[in-house]
């Protein structure tokens, strides 16, 4: 009897001391990533335009690997800014024509492809549960498709 009411708690225990670190949700600790290219305002010939970053401060290993305090993967928001999605919350899986999960090699780049005109993707890193990291922060570049 005892044993079933017990169950929930230490579930509920643990979700709580995940949080508290081991998400790697704590507080800024540094860390950076520039876009390298394209450039800020370049032409980029399409539809596929190779988004490519630089990242310090953060350890880019496969979306799914246990959670670890350092460790994470980016994300390529497609004309979505990045407060769609608050640190914390998760990045959606399931909307990969906004949302593209860098959680497999190469993890610094992906390939996407984008309507002609100007566009802005925003890197947005992530811990190994695709929730949103404090930091590195994100950062955007807008750039034209031709
Ligand atoms: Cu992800």
């Amino acid at each position: 009897m005892n044993g079933r009411r017990r169950a929930p708690r230490l579930l509920a225990l643990a979700l709580v001391l995940a949080s508290m670190g081991a998400l790697g949700l704590s507080p800024a600790k540094g860390g950076s990533m520039k876009v390298v290219s394209p450039k800020a305002h370049a032409t980029a010939p399409g539809p596929k335009v190779m988004v490519q970053v630089e990242v310090r401060g953060l350890t880019l290993v496969a979306a799914g690997s246990p959670l670890k305090d350092g460790e994470g993967h980016l994300h390529f928001f497609i004309d979505v800014p990045a407060g769609n999605v608050k640190v914390g919350a998760m990045i959606p899986l399931d909307s990969t024509t906004r949302y593209v999960h860098a959680g497999k090699e190469p993890f610094d780049r992906r390939e996407m492809e984008l309507t002609p005109g100007r566009h802005t993707i925003t890197v947005v890193a992530a811990n190994n549960g695709h929730q949103r990291l404090a930091s590195p922060r994100p950062v955007s570049v807008t750039f034209t498709v031709k």
